[in-house]
């Protein structure tokens, strides 16, 4: 037994330890590419050693709802290697973490940092353990002594809302409904949320945290500890995947940097795996249902919806945005003319919902596109037609949605028109029906999407060397992107150099210009037009004359959103017997606008589809009902495995967008935002000669072979 625990594990850790310990006044921004990343040799939050650090554990609730009758950490503080043990009370004074107000509130949310009088959901933080090593921390959290009395979960509480009303809705004469329920989901990131946060001379503290917003790490860090921005410096490391999760600042993150700070000593908190599905922000789980009237031609004349969201109970900064884009991004690429849409925030003693790769989009794709299905089935006209007949023309660009949101260019027939032709859809749909005359359960599924990416601004100091090298320091970041090679491209091209000559760093407060970070399909539409603005700038200053070195630096803000968009198609396939679906083919048309970096594009379609792919047809966060959290670990949740998802063709588009100069958009969450529909689309084809009209996702085997007993009952026994 001793050699086995001196012996390999050891000397992995003192690897590890060696490799990453930074020193006091080291600049730690030199982020590994992804190859580096792809061998295991990025440098993230867990390998940055410091001397003398405290480890934080957490004592969650394990009930959803109920009071505090005892709490006694006593027993707890005397074991040997703990420092302190904290609970609610000694972070009250903090208060709370400000929320983005997208959609007014009916009445705010408070919530805690640490739980004081009443929990309101598993996992929960109640406690806070400060050891020496991780061991300790752990045994010193299961002698808290803590007693909760448990309450019967309240209804969930309405929070928030947004109504957008336009136009006057005629009697449709058809009018067909639709209600999309998204399972909440896991962001499920590689590396799990950490900080490490080290106090310095004179009251300020230097926080390493794996973060795509640094700069909203450390603005919201010195709001809630009541302390001058300047003090704070918050690095990014290498940030192994964030997908939405690590966008809003979590009160395990606050109590770590407080705890530095109160004890003056390096403090670290490192969630492990079961942390992340237990409080790290879920996505998705709204519920959207929607009518849509048409005319006898086929011709969209109203849209009636309603989005119900669940949060939590509590909200990270960006927790309102998901249903306001679940709304207001509705009725997609169509012509609407009149619209009355709802969207309700609701409280719920469950872990708190937050941005997740789509952020809403998807919620909106997923019920306009199944509402533009069944309108299809209902006239007859196929499902390309019934969307060519509806789609916004590219020559009324820009164009004023009924919900007030500017699509800004595009040309959406005409990628119709390229996957109807790339997918060879006659030739397709002859053999699906050739197929379903033999009996096989086969469809094909079209969804058409919108990405509208964010607004705002963000920035870039561009410095041309002496020796004709160039450096840009980035107020965006990444999280394993390949931010070098398209901002690369972008100097590179701008100022008539090599690419080899040029390179990035982002991600550290101190040393970038202040900036927004990498969420909302942003960085290469406003991040990277600022890189270009301040080339033209040093560009300019060249061309008067001036020598190198020089530097500038540029606060780019964009004119709108640029809304990427595109189609897909999907064929599949259902075994009878099992229920087990099959992906045969899938096919992508993508506009993206101007295209950077043609890789970074496609590896940005592929990693969204696959994660579209496991919304629709495999994950599912699961709670009881008395709140417990039933999918806690990779044995009980499904995530797609490579194997799971199918080859895809590929065909691209580029409209430039008018509203930044690169005429970039996004493409970070188009694979998440189209794939869904497309694929639950196809299921409901597939089954379409059962009677099915209808399905929810994830489409299990279970569940769909259930729904073929329940269409078709005994059928498959014979
Ligand atoms: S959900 Mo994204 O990281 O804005």
């Amino acid at each position: 037994m001793r050699h086995l625990r001196i012996g390999p594990t050891r000397r992995i850790l003192t690897l590890r330890t060696r490799k990453a310990t930074y020193r006091s006044g080291m600049t730690q921004t030199m982020h590994q590419g992804s190859a580096a990343l792809l061998r295991g040799a990025g440098r993230f939050c867990d390998d940055i050693a410091l001397p003398d650090c405290l480890i934080v554990t957490f004592l969650r609730s394990d009930a959803a709802s109920g009071q505090i009758g005892a709490l006694d950490v006593s027993d707890a503080s005397d074991l040997p290697g703990v420092v302190a043990v904290h609970t609610g009370a000694d972070v009250a004074h903090l208060g709370c973490l400000e929320v983005n107000t997208v959609i007014p509130y009916d009445a705010p949310l408070a919530f805690d940092l640490l739980a004081t009088g009443a929990v309101h959901a598993v996992g929960q933080p109640v406690a806070a353990v400060l050891a020496n090593t991780r061991a300790a921390g752990m045994d010193a959290a299961e002698a808290i002594w803590l007693d909760i009395e448990e309450t019967d979960l309240p209804d969930p509480a309405r929070i928030a809302g947004q109504q957008w009303q336009a136009g006057d809705a005629p009697q449709a004469q058809i009018s067909v409904s639709a209600t999309v329920n998204h399972p909440r989901l896991v962001p499920l990131s590689m590396e799990p949320r950490g900080i490490l946060a080290r106090p310095e001379p004179g009251g300020g503290v230097t926080v390493w945290h794996s973060t795509q917003t640094p700069h909203r790490s450390r603005t919201q860090l010195a709001h809630i500890l009541g302390m001058d921005a300047g003090l704070i410096r918050v690095i990014a490391p290498d940030v192994g995947g964030a997908f939405g999760l690590k966008a809003s600042l979590y009160p395990e993150e606050v109590f770590t940097v407080w705890a530095a700070l109160h004890h003056q000593r390096p403090v670290r908190w490192n969630a492990t795996r079961s942390e992340e599905f237990l409080s790290g922000t879920h996505g998705r789980g709204l519920t959207s249902n929607g009518t849509l009237g048409l005319d006898d031609t086929g011709r969209f004349t109203s849209l009636q919806a309603e989005v119900h969201a669940p949060v939590g109970h509590w909200l990270p900064n960006s927790g309102l945005i998901p249903a306001w884009n679940a709304a207001r991004v509705l009725p997609g690429p169509y012509a609407v003319p009149a619209v009355d849409i709802q969207t309700g925030v609701y409280r719920e003693n469950r872990c708190a919902t937050g941005i997740y790769r789509g952020a809403g989009r998807p919620e909106a794709a997923a019920l306009m596109e199944r509402l533009v299905d069944k309108a299809g089935r209902a006239t007859g006209l196929d499902p390309f037609e019934i969307r060519a007949r509806n789609l916004v023309n590219s020559d009324a660009m820009p164009y004023a949605t009924a919900t007030g949101q500017v699509l800004d260019s595009g040309d959406y027939r005409a990628a119709l028109d390229m996957l109807r032709g790339a997918s060879d859809y006659d030739a397709r749909r002859a053999e699906v029906e050739a197929r379903r005359a033999t009996g096989a359960l086969v469809g094909l599924g079209l969804a058409f999407y919108l990405e509208p990416s964010g607004e705002g601004w963000e920035s870039a100091r561009v410095t041309w060397n002496a020796d004709g090298t160039v450096q840009i320091d980035s107020g965006s970041s990444a999280q394993g992107q390949a931010r070098a090679r398209s901002y690369g491209a972008i100097a590179a091209e701008a100022l008539g150099v090599s690419p080899d000559t040029v390179s990035l760093r982002y991600g550290d407060t101190q040393t970038c210009p202040e900036g927004i970070g990498a969420l909302a399909s942003r960085s290469t539409a406003i991040g990277g037009s600022a890189v270009l603005e301040a080339c033209r700038a040093l560009l300019a200053r060249r061309g008067a004359g001036a020598t190198l070195p020089m530097t500038e630096e540029v606060r780019f803000s964009t004119q709108g959103q640029a809304w990427g968009y595109g189609c897909y198609l999907v064929q599949m396939a259902v075994d009878f017997d099992t229920g087990t679906p099959k992906i045969e083919a899938a096919f992508c048309v993508d506009d993206t606008g101007t295209v950077i970096d043609a890789q970074g594009v496609t590896d940005q379609i592929l990693g969204g589809f696959a994660q579209g792919l496991g919304e629709a047809m495999m994950e599912a966060v699961r709670y009881d009902d008395d709140g417990q959290l039933l999918t806690a670990s990779l044995m009980d949740y499904a995530v797609p495995r490579a194997r799971d998802v199918p080859p895809l063709q590929l065909s691209k588009m580029q409209t430039p967008s008018p509203v930044n100069p690169l005429g970039a958009k996004g493409v970070g969450e188009a694979g998440t935002i189209g794939a869904p529909p497309a694929i639950l689309n196809a299921a409901i084809d597939a089954l379409s000669p059962l009677g099915v009209t209808d399905l929810q996702m994830p489409l299990s085997p279970y569940r769909l072979w259930q729904t073929i007993q329940d269409f078709q009952p005994g059928k498959a026994d014979q």
